[in-house]
Protein backbone atom coordinates (compact mmCIF):
# COMPACT_ATOMS: atom_id res chain seq x y z
CA UNK A 1 0.00 0.00 0.00
CA UNK A 2 1.28 3.52 -0.75
CA UNK A 3 0.47 5.84 1.67
CA UNK A 4 2.19 8.69 0.56
CA UNK A 5 -0.58 10.07 -1.85
CA UNK A 6 -2.86 13.26 -1.69
CA UNK A 7 -5.93 12.37 0.28
CA UNK A 8 -8.18 13.73 -1.79
CA UNK A 9 -10.74 14.41 1.62
CA UNK A 10 -13.85 16.01 0.48
CA UNK A 11 -11.14 17.69 -2.13
CA UNK A 12 -11.43 20.69 -0.69
CA UNK A 13 -8.47 22.86 -1.87
CA UNK A 14 -6.61 25.29 0.28
CA UNK A 15 -4.18 27.05 -2.61
CA UNK A 16 -2.06 27.11 -5.52
CA UNK A 17 0.93 26.78 -3.20
CA UNK A 18 -0.49 23.88 -1.35
CA UNK A 19 -1.51 21.89 -4.22
CA UNK A 20 1.73 22.54 -5.84
CA UNK A 21 3.55 21.27 -2.71
CA UNK A 22 0.88 18.41 -2.81
CA UNK A 23 1.95 17.13 -6.31
CA UNK A 24 5.53 17.38 -5.35
CA UNK A 25 5.75 15.36 -2.49
CA UNK A 26 3.50 13.11 -3.90
CA UNK A 27 6.87 12.00 -6.34
CA UNK A 28 6.18 9.98 -9.17
CA UNK A 29 4.46 6.63 -8.40
CA UNK A 30 3.48 4.89 -11.54
CA UNK A 31 5.94 3.35 -14.08
CA UNK A 32 5.29 5.89 -16.51
CA UNK A 33 4.19 9.41 -15.47
CA UNK A 34 1.63 9.54 -18.37
CA UNK A 35 -0.31 12.47 -19.76
CA UNK A 36 -3.34 13.91 -19.24
CA UNK A 37 -3.80 14.52 -23.23
CA UNK A 38 -6.44 13.32 -25.59
CA UNK A 39 -6.89 9.29 -25.00
CA UNK A 40 -6.17 7.36 -27.86
CA UNK A 41 -9.38 6.96 -29.21
CA UNK A 42 -10.60 10.55 -29.06
CA UNK A 43 -9.35 13.77 -31.67
CA UNK A 44 -7.88 16.49 -29.67
CA UNK A 45 -10.38 19.43 -30.57
CA UNK A 46 -13.48 16.80 -29.08
CA UNK A 47 -11.16 16.22 -25.86
CA UNK A 48 -10.69 19.98 -25.42
CA UNK A 49 -14.14 19.99 -25.23
CA UNK A 50 -15.38 17.44 -23.11
CA UNK A 51 -11.51 17.24 -20.50
CA UNK A 52 -13.38 19.26 -18.17
CA UNK A 53 -17.20 18.34 -18.42
CA UNK A 54 -18.69 15.41 -15.61
CA UNK A 55 -21.22 14.25 -18.09
CA UNK A 56 -19.60 14.00 -21.25
CA UNK A 57 -16.05 12.38 -20.06
CA UNK A 58 -16.29 9.50 -17.25
CA UNK A 59 -12.89 10.24 -16.44
CA UNK A 60 -13.68 14.39 -15.84
CA UNK A 61 -17.07 13.35 -13.51
CA UNK A 62 -14.30 11.95 -11.30
CA UNK A 63 -12.59 15.57 -11.07
CA UNK A 64 -15.01 18.01 -11.74
CA UNK A 65 -18.33 19.32 -11.09
CA UNK A 66 -21.90 20.78 -12.58
CA UNK A 67 -24.42 23.23 -11.26
CA UNK A 68 -27.84 24.07 -12.64
CA UNK A 69 -29.50 26.87 -12.16
CA UNK A 70 -33.40 26.65 -12.69
CA UNK A 71 -34.18 29.80 -14.12
CA UNK A 72 -36.83 29.43 -17.33
CA UNK A 73 -39.43 27.41 -15.97
CA UNK A 74 -42.10 27.63 -18.90
CA UNK A 75 -42.12 24.59 -20.88
CA UNK A 76 -43.67 24.12 -24.31
CA UNK A 77 -44.61 20.05 -24.22
CA UNK A 78 -46.19 18.38 -21.91
CA UNK A 79 -44.22 14.22 -21.02
CA UNK A 80 -46.32 12.13 -18.72
CA UNK A 81 -43.89 11.86 -16.79
CA UNK A 82 -43.10 15.56 -15.79
CA UNK A 83 -45.14 17.47 -13.13
CA UNK A 84 -43.86 21.35 -13.13
CA UNK A 85 -44.28 21.70 -9.43
CA UNK A 86 -41.30 19.90 -8.85
CA UNK A 87 -38.61 19.28 -11.04
CA UNK A 88 -38.08 18.97 -14.77
CA UNK A 89 -37.79 15.00 -14.74
CA UNK A 90 -35.68 15.18 -18.29
CA UNK A 91 -32.65 16.06 -16.20
CA UNK A 92 -33.49 15.65 -12.70
CA UNK A 93 -34.93 13.64 -9.80
CA UNK A 94 -38.57 14.47 -9.36
CA UNK A 95 -39.98 15.23 -6.27
CA UNK A 96 -38.05 17.68 -4.85
CA UNK A 97 -38.88 21.72 -5.38
CA UNK A 98 -36.49 23.88 -7.08
CA UNK A 99 -35.44 27.58 -5.89
CA UNK A 100 -36.59 29.28 -9.22
CA UNK A 101 -34.26 31.96 -9.81
CA UNK A 102 -33.77 35.44 -12.09
CA UNK A 103 -30.82 35.39 -14.72
CA UNK A 104 -29.49 38.22 -12.20
CA UNK A 105 -29.78 35.98 -8.87
CA UNK A 106 -28.62 33.26 -11.05
CA UNK A 107 -24.99 34.55 -12.04
CA UNK A 108 -24.17 35.73 -8.36
CA UNK A 109 -24.81 32.54 -7.01
CA UNK A 110 -22.54 30.98 -9.84
CA UNK A 111 -19.73 33.61 -8.79
CA UNK A 112 -20.40 32.00 -5.04
CA UNK A 113 -20.17 28.85 -5.92
CA UNK A 114 -17.31 29.08 -7.83
CA UNK A 115 -15.55 30.96 -5.23
CA UNK A 116 -16.37 27.79 -2.67
CA UNK A 117 -15.93 24.90 -5.06
CA UNK A 118 -12.73 24.55 -7.25
CA UNK A 119 -13.77 21.75 -9.21
CA UNK A 120 -16.69 23.50 -10.72
CA UNK A 121 -16.46 23.76 -14.49
CA UNK A 122 -20.15 23.61 -15.76
CA UNK A 123 -23.10 25.50 -15.50
CA UNK A 124 -26.07 23.73 -16.52
CA UNK A 125 -30.10 24.68 -17.20
CA UNK A 126 -31.64 21.69 -16.77
CA UNK A 127 -35.50 22.24 -15.77
CA UNK A 128 -38.04 22.75 -14.66
CA UNK A 129 -39.11 24.34 -17.98
CA UNK A 130 -37.50 24.32 -21.46
CA UNK A 131 -34.46 26.41 -21.94
CA UNK A 132 -34.82 26.80 -25.54
CA UNK A 133 -38.80 28.01 -25.23
CA UNK A 134 -37.73 29.78 -22.36
CA UNK A 135 -34.75 31.31 -24.37
CA UNK A 136 -34.90 34.87 -23.15
CA UNK A 137 -34.16 34.32 -19.49
CA UNK A 138 -31.84 31.34 -20.46
CA UNK A 139 -29.18 33.68 -22.55
CA UNK A 140 -29.19 36.32 -20.54
CA UNK A 141 -28.02 33.73 -17.75
CA UNK A 142 -25.64 32.47 -19.72
CA UNK A 143 -24.46 36.16 -20.88
CA UNK A 144 -24.04 37.62 -17.66
CA UNK A 145 -21.71 34.17 -16.06
CA UNK A 146 -19.74 34.09 -19.57
CA UNK A 147 -19.04 38.02 -19.06
CA UNK A 148 -17.60 37.30 -15.61
CA UNK A 149 -16.50 33.73 -15.89
CA UNK A 150 -15.40 32.93 -19.22
CA UNK A 151 -13.76 29.21 -18.26
CA UNK A 152 -17.15 28.22 -17.14
CA UNK A 153 -18.58 25.81 -19.63
CA UNK A 154 -22.02 26.42 -20.64
CA UNK A 155 -24.39 23.50 -21.09
CA UNK A 156 -28.11 23.11 -22.03
CA UNK A 157 -30.72 20.75 -21.86
CA UNK A 158 -33.94 21.02 -24.05
CA UNK A 159 -37.03 18.80 -25.33
CA UNK A 160 -35.73 19.98 -28.70
CA UNK A 161 -39.23 21.63 -30.13
CA UNK A 162 -37.65 25.80 -29.65
CA UNK A 163 -34.16 24.70 -30.07
CA UNK A 164 -33.44 25.51 -34.28
CA UNK A 165 -34.48 28.45 -33.64
CA UNK A 166 -31.68 29.39 -31.69
CA UNK A 167 -29.06 27.25 -32.75
CA UNK A 168 -27.00 30.02 -34.26
CA UNK A 169 -26.82 31.83 -31.37
CA UNK A 170 -25.37 28.81 -29.15
CA UNK A 171 -22.90 29.08 -31.52
CA UNK A 172 -22.16 32.68 -31.15
CA UNK A 173 -22.22 32.11 -27.58
CA UNK A 174 -19.54 29.53 -27.80
CA UNK A 175 -21.87 27.00 -26.24
CA UNK A 176 -20.90 23.55 -26.88
CA UNK A 177 -22.75 20.91 -25.23
CA UNK A 178 -26.53 20.54 -25.51
CA UNK A 179 -28.43 17.73 -24.54
CA UNK A 180 -31.58 16.63 -26.19
CA UNK A 181 -34.51 15.02 -24.73
CA UNK A 182 -35.58 12.23 -27.03
CA UNK A 183 -37.58 9.32 -26.29
CA UNK A 184 -39.09 8.63 -29.39
CA UNK A 185 -38.62 8.38 -33.47
CA UNK A 186 -41.94 6.68 -33.67
CA UNK A 187 -44.85 9.44 -33.23
CA UNK A 188 -47.34 6.73 -32.87
CA UNK A 189 -44.90 5.84 -29.86
CA UNK A 190 -44.79 9.22 -28.78
CA UNK A 191 -48.33 9.38 -28.00
CA UNK A 192 -48.14 7.54 -25.27
CA UNK A 193 -45.66 10.19 -23.86
CA UNK A 194 -47.03 13.59 -24.95
CA UNK A 195 -50.65 14.46 -24.47
CA UNK A 196 -49.95 18.16 -26.35
CA UNK A 197 -47.19 20.36 -27.22
CA UNK A 198 -47.41 24.61 -27.71
CA UNK A 199 -46.35 24.98 -31.24
CA UNK A 200 -46.94 27.87 -32.94
CA UNK A 201 -49.13 29.43 -31.45
CA UNK A 202 -51.53 26.57 -30.96
CA UNK A 203 -51.98 23.73 -28.78
CA UNK A 204 -51.60 20.57 -30.57
CA UNK A 205 -52.02 16.64 -29.66
CA UNK A 206 -51.99 13.09 -30.51
CA UNK A 207 -50.41 11.93 -33.56
CA UNK A 208 -50.14 15.53 -34.53
CA UNK A 209 -48.50 16.88 -31.77
CA UNK A 210 -45.96 13.75 -31.99
CA UNK A 211 -44.97 13.81 -35.71
CA UNK A 212 -43.91 17.66 -34.84
CA UNK A 213 -41.61 16.75 -31.65
CA UNK A 214 -40.07 14.43 -33.45
CA UNK A 215 -39.39 16.61 -36.68
CA UNK A 216 -38.15 19.23 -34.61
CA UNK A 217 -36.00 16.94 -32.48
CA UNK A 218 -34.38 15.20 -35.32
CA UNK A 219 -33.85 19.24 -37.07
CA UNK A 220 -32.04 20.06 -33.76
CA UNK A 221 -29.80 17.09 -33.78
CA UNK A 222 -28.55 17.66 -37.38
CA UNK A 223 -27.80 21.51 -36.75
CA UNK A 224 -26.17 20.71 -34.07
CA UNK A 225 -23.85 18.08 -35.70
CA UNK A 226 -23.50 20.57 -38.55
CA UNK A 227 -22.22 23.20 -36.43
CA UNK A 228 -19.96 21.27 -34.25
CA UNK A 229 -21.75 20.98 -31.19
CA UNK A 230 -21.61 18.16 -28.89
CA UNK A 231 -24.68 16.59 -28.62
CA UNK A 232 -26.04 14.09 -25.81
CA UNK A 233 -29.02 12.59 -26.26
CA UNK A 234 -31.55 11.34 -22.86
CA UNK A 235 -33.92 8.57 -23.30
CA UNK A 236 -36.34 8.13 -20.38
CA UNK A 237 -36.89 4.15 -20.16
CA UNK A 238 -40.42 3.58 -19.78
CA UNK A 239 -41.15 -0.35 -19.56
CA UNK A 240 -44.13 -0.84 -22.29
CA UNK A 241 -43.88 2.03 -23.66
CA UNK A 242 -40.67 2.99 -25.26
CA UNK A 243 -38.15 0.69 -23.65
CA UNK A 244 -37.60 -2.17 -26.88
CA UNK A 245 -37.51 1.03 -29.17
CA UNK A 246 -34.97 3.11 -27.51
CA UNK A 247 -32.21 0.69 -28.96
CA UNK A 248 -33.95 2.38 -32.38
CA UNK A 249 -33.64 5.37 -31.07
CA UNK A 250 -29.69 4.24 -29.90
CA UNK A 251 -28.88 3.70 -33.85
CA UNK A 252 -30.56 6.72 -35.11
CA UNK A 253 -29.32 9.00 -32.42
CA UNK A 254 -25.87 7.14 -33.51
CA UNK A 255 -26.51 7.81 -37.57
CA UNK A 256 -27.54 11.59 -36.87
CA UNK A 257 -24.09 12.17 -35.05
CA UNK A 258 -24.54 12.33 -31.32
CA UNK A 259 -21.29 12.27 -29.11
CA UNK A 260 -23.35 10.14 -26.03
CA UNK A 261 -26.87 8.78 -25.61
CA UNK A 262 -27.42 8.33 -22.02
CA UNK A 263 -30.88 6.13 -21.21
CA UNK A 264 -32.19 7.10 -17.76
CA UNK A 265 -34.75 4.45 -16.04
CA UNK A 266 -38.42 6.55 -15.63
CA UNK A 267 -38.45 7.83 -11.58
CA UNK A 268 -42.42 7.38 -11.42
CA UNK A 269 -44.40 7.41 -8.37
CA UNK A 270 -48.36 8.43 -7.53
CA UNK A 271 -46.82 10.96 -5.26
CA UNK A 272 -45.42 12.72 -7.66
CA UNK A 273 -48.51 13.83 -9.58
CA UNK A 274 -47.49 12.62 -12.61
CA UNK A 275 -50.23 10.91 -15.01
CA UNK A 276 -47.65 8.31 -15.35
CA UNK A 277 -47.39 8.25 -10.98
CA UNK A 278 -51.32 8.27 -10.95
CA UNK A 279 -51.57 5.70 -13.45
CA UNK A 280 -49.14 3.23 -12.00
CA UNK A 281 -46.63 3.33 -14.80
CA UNK A 282 -43.62 1.83 -12.98
CA UNK A 283 -39.81 2.03 -13.89
CA UNK A 284 -37.67 -0.34 -15.13
CA UNK A 285 -35.52 -2.67 -12.82
CA UNK A 286 -31.52 -2.01 -12.85
CA UNK A 287 -31.30 -5.72 -14.72
CA UNK A 288 -33.87 -4.50 -17.68
CA UNK A 289 -31.92 -0.89 -18.09
CA UNK A 290 -28.54 -3.13 -18.02
CA UNK A 291 -29.95 -5.38 -20.57
CA UNK A 292 -31.00 -2.30 -22.81
CA UNK A 293 -27.41 -0.94 -22.31
CA UNK A 294 -26.01 -4.08 -23.25
CA UNK A 295 -27.89 -4.62 -26.46
CA UNK A 296 -27.38 -0.97 -27.74
CA UNK A 297 -23.26 -2.12 -27.84
CA UNK A 298 -21.88 -1.54 -31.36
CA UNK A 299 -24.65 1.75 -31.50
CA UNK A 300 -23.96 5.26 -29.86
CA UNK A 301 -21.81 5.67 -27.20
CA UNK A 302 -23.71 4.82 -23.45
CA UNK A 303 -23.57 7.16 -20.27
CA UNK A 304 -23.50 5.24 -18.00
CA UNK A 305 -22.61 7.62 -14.84
CA UNK A 306 -25.47 9.71 -14.85
CA UNK A 307 -26.67 10.48 -11.55
CA UNK A 308 -30.40 12.13 -12.83
CA UNK A 309 -29.41 15.00 -10.75
CA UNK A 310 -31.76 18.20 -9.44
CA UNK A 311 -32.25 21.21 -11.47
CA UNK A 312 -30.76 23.49 -8.51
CA UNK A 313 -27.80 20.75 -8.30
CA UNK A 314 -24.51 21.96 -7.11
CA UNK A 315 -21.13 19.68 -6.88
CA UNK A 316 -19.75 16.25 -8.11
CA UNK A 317 -22.26 14.02 -9.83
CA UNK A 318 -23.64 11.94 -7.09
CA UNK A 319 -23.24 15.01 -4.34
CA UNK A 320 -25.78 17.67 -3.90
CA UNK A 321 -24.30 20.86 -1.89
CA UNK A 322 -27.36 22.70 -3.20
CA UNK A 323 -28.07 23.83 0.67
CA UNK A 324 -24.91 25.68 1.27
CA UNK A 325 -25.74 28.27 -1.77
CA UNK A 326 -29.57 28.99 -1.21
CA UNK A 327 -29.97 32.34 -2.26
CA UNK A 328 -30.54 33.62 1.52
CA UNK A 329 -26.91 32.15 1.72
CA UNK A 330 -25.67 34.15 -1.32
CA UNK A 331 -24.21 37.55 -0.28
CA UNK A 332 -25.58 40.37 -2.61
CA UNK A 333 -22.20 41.28 -3.57
CA UNK A 334 -19.56 38.95 -4.43
CA UNK A 335 -16.27 39.25 -6.22
CA UNK A 336 -15.16 36.59 -8.63
CA UNK A 337 -11.62 35.15 -7.26
CA UNK A 338 -10.43 32.36 -9.98
CA UNK A 339 -7.21 32.08 -7.74
CA UNK A 340 -8.62 28.29 -6.82
CA UNK A 341 -9.98 27.36 -9.56
CA UNK A 342 -6.54 27.98 -11.63
CA UNK A 343 -4.62 26.22 -9.31
CA UNK A 344 -7.17 22.96 -8.92
CA UNK A 345 -7.15 22.47 -12.94
CA UNK A 346 -2.80 22.48 -12.99
CA UNK A 347 -3.17 19.97 -10.08
CA UNK A 348 -5.66 17.88 -12.50
CA UNK A 349 -3.72 17.88 -15.37
CA UNK A 350 -0.94 16.62 -13.28
CA UNK A 351 -3.06 13.94 -11.44
CA UNK A 352 -5.44 13.06 -13.90
CA UNK A 353 -1.79 11.50 -16.17
CA UNK A 354 -0.89 9.81 -13.45
CA UNK A 355 -4.04 8.30 -12.87
CA UNK A 356 -4.15 7.16 -16.45
CA UNK A 357 -1.00 5.23 -16.00
CA UNK A 358 -2.11 3.86 -13.12
CA UNK A 359 -5.30 2.28 -14.78
CA UNK A 360 -3.06 1.42 -17.86
CA UNK A 361 -0.40 -0.56 -15.55
CA UNK A 362 -3.39 -2.05 -13.40
CA UNK A 363 -4.82 -3.05 -16.84
CA UNK A 364 -1.64 -5.07 -17.99
CA UNK A 365 -1.05 -6.38 -14.47
CA UNK A 366 -4.55 -7.92 -14.81
CA UNK A 367 -4.03 -9.33 -18.46
CA UNK A 368 -0.83 -10.80 -17.44
CA UNK A 369 -1.57 -12.63 -14.16
CA UNK A 370 -4.83 -13.96 -14.09
CA UNK A 371 -6.30 -17.97 -14.67
CA UNK A 372 -7.81 -17.64 -18.18
CA UNK A 373 -11.04 -19.32 -16.19
CA UNK A 374 -11.18 -16.47 -13.77
CA UNK A 375 -14.82 -15.52 -13.89
CA UNK A 376 -15.53 -11.35 -14.35
CA UNK A 377 -16.17 -9.80 -10.84
CA UNK A 378 -18.24 -6.75 -9.68
CA UNK A 379 -16.32 -4.40 -7.03
CA UNK A 380 -18.34 -1.58 -4.73
CA UNK A 381 -16.25 1.54 -4.29
CA UNK A 382 -16.78 4.41 -1.77
CA UNK A 383 -15.20 7.28 -3.49
CA UNK A 384 -15.52 11.29 -2.87
CA UNK A 385 -13.72 11.86 -6.19
CA UNK A 386 -10.51 11.93 -7.69
CA UNK A 387 -10.53 8.32 -8.60
CA UNK A 388 -9.32 7.05 -5.36
CA UNK A 389 -10.79 4.69 -2.77
CA UNK A 390 -11.10 7.66 -0.09
CA UNK A 391 -14.35 7.43 1.66
CA UNK A 392 -15.67 6.12 5.02
CA UNK A 393 -18.19 3.55 4.79
CA UNK A 394 -20.44 4.98 6.67
CA UNK A 395 -20.46 8.18 4.69
CA UNK A 396 -21.15 6.48 1.56
CA UNK A 397 -24.87 7.55 -0.23
CA UNK A 398 -23.95 5.63 -3.25
CA UNK A 399 -20.84 3.13 -4.16
CA UNK A 400 -19.40 3.49 -7.97
CA UNK A 401 -19.39 0.02 -9.24
CA UNK A 402 -16.70 -1.20 -11.38
CA UNK A 403 -15.97 -4.32 -13.38
CA UNK A 404 -13.18 -6.32 -13.72
CA UNK A 405 -12.03 -9.34 -15.89
CA UNK A 406 -9.02 -10.53 -17.58
CA UNK A 407 -9.68 -7.12 -20.15
CA UNK A 408 -8.85 -5.19 -17.08
CA UNK A 409 -10.88 -2.87 -15.02
CA UNK A 410 -14.18 -0.55 -16.29
CA UNK A 411 -16.86 1.31 -14.55
CA UNK A 412 -20.24 0.16 -14.98
CA UNK A 413 -22.66 1.87 -13.17
CA UNK A 414 -23.24 3.49 -9.55
CA UNK A 415 -26.03 2.17 -7.29
CA UNK A 416 -27.16 4.76 -4.30
CA UNK A 417 -28.30 4.42 -1.22
CA UNK A 418 -28.65 7.75 0.31
CA UNK A 419 -30.93 9.34 2.27
CA UNK A 420 -33.54 9.55 -0.40
CA UNK A 421 -33.87 6.27 -0.05
CA UNK A 422 -34.01 6.05 3.40
CA UNK A 423 -34.73 8.98 5.18
CA UNK A 424 -36.18 8.71 8.78
CA UNK A 425 -34.77 5.51 9.29
CA UNK A 426 -32.15 4.35 11.59
CA UNK A 427 -28.55 3.08 11.30
CA UNK A 428 -29.61 -0.52 10.84
CA UNK A 429 -32.03 -0.14 8.56
CA UNK A 430 -29.51 2.10 6.71
CA UNK A 431 -27.45 -0.70 6.50
CA UNK A 432 -29.91 -3.21 5.26
CA UNK A 433 -30.64 -1.25 2.55
CA UNK A 434 -26.97 -0.99 1.33
CA UNK A 435 -26.85 -5.21 1.99
CA UNK A 436 -29.87 -5.07 -0.68
CA UNK A 437 -28.87 -1.94 -2.45
CA UNK A 438 -25.37 -4.19 -3.10
CA UNK A 439 -27.03 -7.36 -4.17
CA UNK A 440 -24.40 -9.58 -6.57
CA UNK A 441 -21.28 -7.96 -4.99
CA UNK A 442 -19.18 -9.63 -2.89
CA UNK A 443 -16.93 -6.86 -2.57
CA UNK A 444 -16.40 -3.37 -1.07
CA UNK A 445 -13.50 -0.92 -1.20
CA UNK A 446 -13.35 1.71 1.09
CA UNK A 447 -11.11 4.27 3.16
CA UNK A 448 -12.22 3.18 6.60
CA UNK A 449 -15.18 1.32 8.23
CA UNK A 450 -16.24 -0.06 11.56
CA UNK A 451 -16.13 -3.38 13.08
CA UNK A 452 -19.81 -3.88 13.42
CA UNK A 453 -20.74 -3.17 9.58
CA UNK A 454 -18.28 -5.47 8.43
CA UNK A 455 -18.99 -8.23 10.13
CA UNK A 456 -22.95 -7.74 9.16
CA UNK A 457 -21.15 -7.15 5.89
CA UNK A 458 -19.60 -10.83 6.05
CA UNK A 459 -22.92 -12.61 7.41
CA UNK A 460 -24.43 -11.13 4.05
CA UNK A 461 -21.32 -12.42 2.02
CA UNK A 462 -19.94 -9.34 1.27
CA UNK A 463 -16.34 -8.48 2.22
CA UNK A 464 -15.47 -4.80 3.44
CA UNK A 465 -11.75 -3.79 2.60
CA UNK A 466 -9.81 -0.66 3.47
CA UNK A 467 -6.22 -2.23 2.94
CA UNK A 468 -6.44 0.27 -0.30
CA UNK A 469 -7.57 3.43 1.07
CA UNK A 470 -6.25 6.11 -1.00
CA UNK A 471 -5.50 4.38 -3.61
CA UNK A 472 -6.33 4.23 -7.19
CA UNK A 473 -9.68 2.68 -8.03
CA UNK A 474 -8.43 0.64 -10.96
CA UNK A 475 -4.91 -0.27 -8.95
CA UNK A 476 -6.76 -2.04 -6.25
CA UNK A 477 -9.63 -3.42 -8.15
CA UNK A 478 -6.82 -5.51 -10.49
CA UNK A 479 -5.08 -6.07 -7.11
CA UNK A 480 -8.20 -7.80 -5.18
CA UNK A 481 -9.27 -9.51 -8.60
CA UNK A 482 -5.47 -11.27 -9.12
CA UNK A 483 -5.60 -12.10 -5.35
CA UNK A 484 -8.98 -14.24 -5.80
CA UNK A 485 -7.70 -15.23 -9.26
CA UNK A 486 -4.43 -15.22 -10.40
CA UNK A 487 -0.92 -15.44 -9.89
CA UNK A 488 1.04 -13.06 -7.53
CA UNK A 489 2.14 -9.95 -9.57
CA UNK A 490 5.32 -10.33 -9.20
CA UNK A 491 5.27 -13.73 -11.32
CA UNK A 492 3.35 -12.66 -14.03
CA UNK A 493 4.83 -11.40 -16.93
CA UNK A 494 4.03 -8.07 -17.61
CA UNK A 495 3.78 -6.52 -21.58
FE1 LIG B 1 -26.33 19.54 -16.30
FE2 LIG B 1 -27.08 17.86 -18.10
FE3 LIG B 1 -25.32 19.68 -18.71
FE4 LIG B 1 -24.67 17.68 -17.13
S1 LIG B 1 -26.49 17.10 -15.84
S2 LIG B 1 -27.39 20.06 -18.16
S3 LIG B 1 -25.25 17.53 -19.29
S4 LIG B 1 -24.23 19.82 -16.77
FE5 LIG B 1 -25.33 15.01 -16.19
FE6 LIG B 1 -27.04 15.31 -14.24
FE7 LIG B 1 -27.15 13.17 -15.81
FE8 LIG B 1 -27.81 15.50 -16.73
S5 LIG B 1 -25.50 13.70 -14.44
S6 LIG B 1 -28.86 14.46 -15.13
S7 LIG B 1 -26.50 14.00 -17.73
FE1 LIG C 1 -41.43 18.66 -17.82
FE2 LIG C 1 -39.07 18.96 -18.95
FE3 LIG C 1 -41.05 17.55 -20.22
FE4 LIG C 1 -41.20 20.23 -19.99
S1 LIG C 1 -39.66 19.05 -21.15
S2 LIG C 1 -42.83 18.74 -19.57
S3 LIG C 1 -40.29 20.59 -17.94
S4 LIG C 1 -40.00 16.98 -18.32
Amino acid sequence: MNANVISLDGLKVASRDDLTKAIESKGCESSSCGSSDAPEDMDPSTWQKVKDHPCYSEEAHHYFARMHVAVAPACNIQCNYCNRKYDCANESRPGVVSERLTPDQAARKVIAVANEIPQLSVLGIAGPGDSAYDWRKTKETFKQVQAQLPDIKLCLSTNGLALPDHVDELLDMNIDHVTLTINMIDPEIGTKIYPWIFWEKKRRTGLEAAQILHERQMQSLDMLHERGILVKVNSVMIPGINDEHLLEVNREVKKRGAFLHNIMPLISAPEHGTVFGLEGQRGPTAAELKKLQDACAGGANLMKHCRQCRADAVGLLGEDRGQEFTMDLVPEEVTYDPSKREAYRDWVAEERGERRAAAETAKAETQAAVNPDAEAMLIAVATKGGGRINQHFGHATEFQIFEVDNDGVRFVTHRRCDNYCVGGYGEEDKLELVIKTLEGISTILCAKIGDCPREDLEKAGIEAIQDYAYEYIETAVSAVYRARNGLPAEEAEIA
